[in-house]
């Protein structure tokens, strides 16, 4: 059974509330926090290993350490909460139910990198959970645990929740600090990198829901015992929203130790595929990343099994790996259509670009053009190979990572299915009126 870091008293009624959570311990790793050395802390989270949990995987220690401490100038801890990423759920889950373990993660957080004014950018479609926040935050402060000098150490914080707008792109660090400062939500080109010239041009450390919770138990456990948990470069746990063709989708925190298989059929986790179906595909991730077929699910390109963490996902690199990203686990059955789903994950994105760049804004729009095309029968054999040079054209050549997640699915997509293509348009009567999965298994 996976170590339970986050979600250990999840089960617990009222844990929702301040009183609640305090009876179960919580605020104790913030009163330990306060009492240690900005400098101190940073350590603890570098020793642990945390690696962002919003999708990239960069070191948060790392990423602290490159805070920019200019004289005289504010900064800013911003908490992305933008949770947008289709089959994504994780940070929901966590504000909805934990909301008080995100509030002392930034407490802590913010003491660390000196920020006194810190902020929740929230997904607009979360619309009941920044009033769970709001109450969390004045529960906190009505405690002493925010506000103006707190367990009287003489440092000041607020939190301040702001509703995005419904943009995915707002996820997108830079983007996300547009809209913050009231504009619209376009990204940045980096460098400079936020933690350099962020919020309102001043040094700013942005970090998903998820990282910043786990700040909570690496200082209650210590960096050092949070770094046995996990293996190699994945240490501590991960939470995973699994969803699609399985018997329990749900949100999972798990200790990256566990394989891929495990995961999926074990009754801990997703309980298996619903009627018996077999296996065809998944996409660990989040929609960004790359589709795995079963065969290459169930084992790396080494045979050996492969495992629910950043390196053994990525085994193999892009051409047969995928990534652990946000750790949204789609789950595909043999009756489904490889071909439909990337068509409507090439409009997810088409409608998302914010259209800066031509490669993106024009790319997405054909790719789902001609997909849609060929989902439908209407599509001709050089249709595959002009949507492999389009996304070959997009991928490395935007100004933010939108590009690389709108071209990898459908990369991979005809890399590994590329029968399925072909079976639309060789068949486009059957393609018209039958799902590829259904009509061929
Ligand atoms: C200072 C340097 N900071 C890097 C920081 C950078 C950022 C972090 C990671 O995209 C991915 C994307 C999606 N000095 C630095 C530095 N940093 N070098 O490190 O940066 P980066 O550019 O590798 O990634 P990113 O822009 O954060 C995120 C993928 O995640 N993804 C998306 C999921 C979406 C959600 C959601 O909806 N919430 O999770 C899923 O896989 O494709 O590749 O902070 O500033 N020298
Ligand atoms: Fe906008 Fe797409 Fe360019 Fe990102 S890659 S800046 S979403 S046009």
């Amino acid at each position: 059974m996976s170590k339970k870091l986050l979600l250990k008293d999840a089960h617990v009624e009222g844990i929702r509330y301040f009183e609640t959570y305090r009876k179960q311990g919580g605020y104790g790793a913030a009163e330990k926090a306060l009492k240690m050395t900005p400098d101190e802390i940073l350590e603890e989270v570098k020793t642990s290993g945390l690696r962002g949990r919003g999708g990239a995987g960069f070191p948060t220690g790392m990423k602290w350490s490159f805070l920019a401490k200019p004289e005289g100038v504010p900064r800013h801890l911003v908490v992305n909460a933008d949770e947008s990423e289709p089959g994504t759920f994780k940070d929901r889950y966590l504000m909805e139910f934990l909301p008080h373990l995100l509030i002392e993660g930034m407490l802590i957080s913010s003491y660390c990198l000196g920020s006194n004014v810190s902020y929740i950018y929230i997904r607009g479609e979360y619309s009941w959970i920044p009033d769970i926040l709001e109450e969390a935050i004045e529960e906190a402060k009505a405690a002493g645990f925010l506000g103006k000098n707190i367990l009287g150490t003489g440092f000041d914080c607020e939190i301040y929740v702001q509703r995005g707008g419904g943009a995915y792109i707002c996820g997108e660090e830079t983007a996300l600090l547009e809209s913050l400062e009231g504009k619209r939500g376009n990204p940045r080109l980096k460098p400079p990198f936020p933690a350099v010239k962020g919020l309102w041009e001043r040094p700013t450390v942005v970090n998903n829901v998820e990282s910043i919770a786990a700040i909570v138990p690496i200082i209650d456990i210590t960096g050092a015992e949070y770094a046995k948990i996990g293996v190699g470069r994945s240490t501590g746990t991960k939470l995973i929203s699994a969803c699609g063709n399985i018997n329990k989708p749900g949100v999972y925190e798990i200790d990256m130790t566990i394989t891929v298989e495990e995961f999926i059929y074990s009754d801990e986790y997703c309980g298996g595929i619903p009627n018996g179906k077999k296996l065809k595909a998944c996409i660990p991730g989040g929609s960004s990343v790359p589709i795995v077929p079963a065969n290459l699910l169930l084992k790396t390109v080494n045979g050996e099994p492969r495992y629910m963490n950043y390196e053994s996902l990525a085994d193999g690199g892009f051409a047969t790996g995928t990534m652990m990203g946000s750790g949204g686990f789609i789950v595909l059955d043999e009756d489904q259509c490889v071909v439909e789903h990337t068509m409507t994950l090439a409009r997810f994105y088409n409608h998302e670009s914010c259209g800066q760049c031509t490669p993106c804004r024009e790319g997405t729009g054909w790719m789902y053009k001609i997909l849609k095309k060929i989902e439908k029968g209407e599509g001709k054999m050089e249709d595959i190979d002009l949507l492999w040079d389009i996304q070959r054209k997009i991928e490395g050549n935007t100004i933010c990572p939108l590009g690389d997640a709108a071209a990898w699915p459908v990369a991979a997509a005809i890399r590994h299915f590329r029968d399925e293509f072909e079976w639309h348009i060789k068949n486009p009567e059957l393609s018209q009126t039958q799902n590829y999965g259904l009509a061929n298994y």
